[in-house]
């Protein structure tokens, strides 16, 4: 997965955003597992779910708070239609990266992305760097940019 992580700080540096990516060497799939290993609060995990449009095929990115449950329907009408929880393989072919270690930028391919509102409350934030445990910490707003995310009230 070096290839993964590469990508996540290779995309960062073109985005101009400076990231540390820390490789923790314990699980931080969930964003329980990656606030602890963090030391931050879940709220300040940035989860990157990536849904697929029922009718299109095309992949979405929902950069959701780890406080936070994605709403479907708020998701639906942004993406501008009904959505589903994408499979594991088609969120590796397209983004680089196996489900838990998601990151918010760096993908192979460029997905439509929104971010939720209320990651903005923070100083900083933690988001997954293309691996099971390698994490990387930004200021809300300039990750946000960085992933060309559309800020978004998606919370349930
Ligand atoms: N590294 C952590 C914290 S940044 C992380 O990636 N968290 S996450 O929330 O962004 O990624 C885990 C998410 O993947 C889960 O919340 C869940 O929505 C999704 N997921 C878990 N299992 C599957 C699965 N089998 N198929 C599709 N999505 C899944």
């Amino acid at each position: 997965m070096v290839g993964s992580i590469d990508r996540v700080t290779a995309a960062a540096a073109d985005a101009g955003l400076a990231i540390e990516v820390k490789r923790m060497g314990a699980s931080t799939r969930t964003a329980e597992e990656a606030a602890e290993q963090c030391g931050c609060g879940v709220a300040q995990i940035v989860k990157s779910l990536v849904f697929q449009g029922e009718t299109s095929g095309r992949l979405f990115l929902f950069l959701v708070s780890g406080a936070n449950q994605l709403d479907l329907a708020r998701a639906a009408a942004l993406a501008g239609e009904a959505l589903k929880r994408a499979d594991p393989r088609h969120v590796r072919d397209e983004t680089g990266f196996a489900i838990g270690g998601v990151a918010p930028i760096g993908h192979l391919i460029a997905i439509p992305a929104f971010a939720d509102e209320t990651l903005l409350a923070y100083d900083r934030v933690w988001a997954a760097a293309g691996a099971h445990d390698a994490v990387f910490a930004a200021e809300p707003k300039a990750l946000i940019e960085a992933a060309k995310a559309q800020v978004a009230a998606l919370a349930a």
